[in-house]
C-alpha cells in the first residue's frame, strides 16, 4: 500500500506551469492543467483535505465565512435552455412567469437581509441579456442597496457593450456569470449561448473593474475530467474570479436534468477542495444544493476551504437551509460570518 506522503502532490510544483501546458482557457496563463487537476481529484481523502485546509489557512482566516443573500428580482418566462434550470420558459415546471419586482419591495428584503446579518446582496434575473429598458430600474436597486451598506451583486445574464460601465457606476460591487461546467460538456447542457458568450461577458466584467463572480454546477452528469475542466477554466483565467459559487444540481421536475444520478456528497467535497488549492485568494462558494446535503458534509465542505454561502431560506426558486438552521450550524462549528 503506498504511504500518503508518496501520493501527495507539490501544488506549488504544479502552479507554476508554463504558457506551452495545454489547456482549455481561452485567454490566461495556464496555471493548471486539466490532468493536473483530476491528480488532486485522486489524492487520498485525507491528503486532499490536508493540502486543502493548508492553502485555505495560509490566505484566510479559517473560520470566517461570507454570507450573502440572493433574491430574485424577475422570476421566470426565460428564453434560454439551460438544462437545470426551472425558470427557462420552455420547460413546464411550477415557476410562474412573474414581472419584475417593486423596487420598494427589493430595498425591504435587503433590508431584512442586512438585519440577518448577510453582508451582500445578490439580484438575479431570469434573462438571456438585459434590455436598456429593465437595466434602468435595476441600477436604481443596486444604487440603493449599496447606500445601505451592503456590497451589491447583480446576475442578469449576458452583458452587451456599455452595460457593465452603466452597473459599475451605480455602484455595483460584483457580477454573477457562471461558466457552468467545462467547455466538452457545455452543449449537453445548453444551446441557445456558447461558452464564448459567457466568456465575452466576463470579460466586459473584469473591464468594467466589477469584481467576477464565476463558478459552476456539479452533479449535472459530467465526469470527473470534466469537472477538471470546469476548476481549469476558472483558476486558469488571466485574474481568477474572487468569488466561485459551486453549486450542486438542484434537481427540479420538468427540468431535463431531472433524474440525473445524484453525485456521491464526497465527489462535491473534493471539488471544494481542489477549487481551494487551485485557487487560493478566491472565496469559495458553498452555493445550490445545502438544503438537502448533511451537515456533517456541510462541515467537510468548510474544512476544505468553502469559505462563503447563500443564507436565507430561499435561493432564486428553490429552497436554501432556514436562516435559524444556518445559525445553529455556524455555532456548533464555531464559524462567524464575514
Ligand atoms: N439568467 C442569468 C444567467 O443565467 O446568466 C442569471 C441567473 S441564473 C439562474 C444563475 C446561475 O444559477 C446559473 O448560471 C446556474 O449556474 C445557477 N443555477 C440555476 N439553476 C440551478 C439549479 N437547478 N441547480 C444549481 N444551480 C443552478
Ligand atoms: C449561483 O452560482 N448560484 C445561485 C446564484 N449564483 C445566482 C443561483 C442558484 C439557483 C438555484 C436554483 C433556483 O433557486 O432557481
Ligand atoms: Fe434563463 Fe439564467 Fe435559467 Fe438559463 S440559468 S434558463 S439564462 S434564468
Amino acid at each position: 500500500m503506498q504511504t500518503s506522503t508518496q501520493t501527495v502532490i507539490n501544488t506549488d510544483s504544479l502552479k507554476h506551469h508554463s504558457k506551452q501546458c495545454s489547456t482549455s482557457a481561452d485567454s490566461g496563463v495556464n496555471r493548471w492543467r486539466v490532468e493536473d487537476i483530476v491528480a488532486l481529484y485522486e489524492l487520498p481523502f485525507n491528503d486532499l483535505m490536508h493540502q486543502a485546509t493548508t492553502v485555505h489557512r495560509e490566505n484566510f482566516d479559517a473560520n470566517g465565512v461570507q454570507v450573502s443573500t440572493l433574491l430574485s428580482i424577475k422570476t421566470g418566462g426565460c428564453s434560454e435552455d439551460c438544462g437545470y434550470c426551472p425558470q427557462a420558459a420552455r420547460y413546464h415546471t411550477d415557476v410562474e412567469n412573474e414581472p419584475m419586482m417593486p423596487i420598494d419591495e427589493v430595498l425591504a428584503a435587503a433590508r431584512e437581509a442586512k438585519d440577518n446579518g448577510a453582508s451582500r446582496f445578490c439580484m438575479g434575473a431570469a434573462w438571456r441579456s438585459p434590455k436598456q429598458r429593465d437595466l434602468e430600474p435595476v441600477l436604481k436597486m443596486i444604487a440603493e442597496v449599496k447606500a445601505m451598506g451592503l456590497e451589491t451583486c447583480a446576475t442578469l445574464g449576458m452583458l452587451k457593450d456599455g452595460q457593465a460601465a452603466q452597473l459599475k457606476e451605480a455602484g455595483l460591487d460584483y457580477y454573477n456569470h457562471n461558466l457552468d461546467t467545462a467547455p466538452e460538456f457545455y452543449g449537453d447542457v445548453i444551446t441557445t449561448r456558447t461558452y464564448q458568450d459567457r466568456l465575452d461577458t466576463l470579460d466586459s466584467v473584469r473591464e468594467a473593474d466589477i469584481n467576477v463572480c464565476c463558478g459552476g454546477i456539479i452533479g449535472m452528469g459530467e465526469s470527473r475530467n470534466q469537472r477538471a475542466g470546469l476548476i481549469a477554466q476558472l483558476a486558469n483565467m488571466e485574474r481568477p474570479p474572487e468569488s466561485v459559487p459551486i453549486n450542486l444540481l438542484t434537481q427540479v421536475e420538468g427540468t431535463p436534468l431531472h433524474g440525473t444520478e445524484e453525485l456521491d456528497p464526497f465527489e462535491f467535497v473534493r471539488t471544494i477542495a481542489v477549487a481551494r488549492i487551485t485557487m487560493p485568494k478566491s472565496f469559495v462558494r458553498l452555493s445550490a444544493g445545502r438544503q438537502s446535503m448533511h451537515e456533517g458534509i456541510q462541515a467537510l465542505c468548510f474544512l476544505a476551504g468553502a469559505n462563503s454561502i447563500f443564507y436565507g431560506e430561499k435561493l432564486l426558486t428553490t429552497g436554501n437551509p432556514e436562516a435559524e438552521t444556518d445559525k445553529k450550524l455556524f455555532a456548533k462549528l464555531g464559524l462567524h460570518a464575514i
